[in-house]
């Protein structure tokens, strides 16, 4: 089967799904072509059954804005025409499943036709896909699209409250592969830390959305209590927070270490006590399913899909949004009882083994088959 996978090459979650599935699918003879405008992340160039085609927008001094959509959706046409494509696999429905759309328009035109499947992400939907700029683009092309998942039921509840969509939606969950986690893989912990202290760590783009106020104010108040160390990674538009914090705040400068986006994610969540998820919204949590994949409970807001991954009282604790004592409470409670630490770890584990890459393959595998089956049969 060839697919066609339009994403982010960025470091957000939808990209990071879209790639890790494209490595699987491709591991497993599918022949995978990725359509972005960058190389994705963590895309692996050097499996033979992966291709990478970079959409090219040609600026000009009359764009005000440079035309990404029209660039992708040429792109799309090209590569469906020049590989024979059997499906296109939208992640995140602005502006993958529109361009989807209107490259399957141009491709009409000359007698070809393909199945787009689309799955939505969490911030499509509740935040930027709500807006009166976008919302009725972004209902067409969900109502345009073959199939339809979604990483959660959570989001799913809330697509259907959002918009009209008129096609069941299949919720089919992030996923993690455990195998990448071994005792061989975990970094050295006195790298970061003295033996005596803990270390708590939060992974995100640093958006608005995640809150990364409420992971320095909920380290403020539990380093008070007990010796520890904060490790924060990725980049965004609210590292400036973080370093004015460091500023307010200059006897915690030696305690907090930003590392930027590093490539060493997992080794370092093995080593983490404690991973802290404060978001405003979170449609599951693929970096909560990171950090519990590397056996590190998670204290968490209560919001979006979390609840579906974060069990509250066993892999973690779950707060509402914003309530910071509460939090911090939480992690000191569970930093203080190594019993209850090492049980959590182990729980958390547990939990990241139900989301494994081996269960949630097979589910987008049959669901493309249904997804052609179906289309074929409509012809
Ligand atoms: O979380 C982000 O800011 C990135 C965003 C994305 O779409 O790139 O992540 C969303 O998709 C992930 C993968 O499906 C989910 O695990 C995240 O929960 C979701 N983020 C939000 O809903 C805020």
């Amino acid at each position: 089967m060839k697919i066609g996978i339009l994403c982010y090459p960025t470091y957000g979650g939808s990209g990071i799904v879209a790639t890790e599935l494209g490595m699987s699918l491709a591991k497993k003879s599918y022949e995978v072509h990725f359509i972005s405008s960058n190389l994705p992340a963590r895309l692996d160039i050097t499996n033979p059954n992966i291709l990478f085609h970079k959409v090219n927008v040609q600026s000009y001094p009359l764009f005000q804005y440079e035309p990404y959509d029209i660039a992708l959706s040429s792109m799309i046409y090209r590569v469906v025409n020049f590989y024979n494509l059997d499906l296109l696999h939208a992640h995140y429905a602005i502006p993958y499943a529109y361009a989807a759309f209107t490259a399957k328009q141009m491709l009409k035109e000359e007698g070809k036709d393909l199945p787009l499947v689309t799955t939505l992400h969490g911030t499509d939907i509740t935040l930027v896909g709500q807006h009166p700029s976008y919302k009725h683009a972004v209902e067409f092309s969900i109502n345009q699209s073959n199939s339809i998942t979604s990483v959660s039921e959570s989001l799913k509840k809330d697509t259907l409250q959002f918009f009209n969509i008129k096609k069941e939606i299949q919720v089919i969950t992030n996923f993690i592969d455990n195998s990448e986690f071994n005792e061989n893989t975990a970094c050295q912990r006195l790298q970061f830390a003295q033996p005596d202290e803990k270390i708590l760590i939060h992974v995100s783009n640093l958006r608005p959305v995640k809150r990364v106020q409420n992971v320095l104010q909920i380290f403020k108040n539990v380093q008070s209590k007990i010796k520890s160390k904060l490790l924060i990674i990725g980049e965004g538009p609210d590292t400036e927070i973080i370093n004015q914090f460091l500023e307010e705040h200059p006897e915690l400068i030696s305690k907090v270490r930003l590392l930027g986006k590093i490539s060493e994610l997992y080794s370092i969540l093995q080593i983490s006590d404690v991973f802290l998820l404060p978001s405003e919204q979170e449609s599951f949590g693929l970096a909560a399913l990171e950090a519990m994949a590397a056996s590190t409970p998670v204290i968490s807001s209560d919001t979006g899909g979390i609840s579906e991954v974060n069990i509250h009282g066993e892999t973690g604790f779950l707060a509402k949004i914003g309530d910071v004592e509460t939090m911090s409470h939480f992690a000191v409670t569970l930093l203080s009882d190594e019993n209850l630490l090492k049980q959590m770890k182990i729980n958390a584990k547990k939990q990241a083994l139900k989301f494994d890459l081996q269960n949630i393959l097979p589910e987008y595998e049959k669901m493309y088959q249904k997804t052609i089956e179906d289309f074929r049969g409509e012809f």
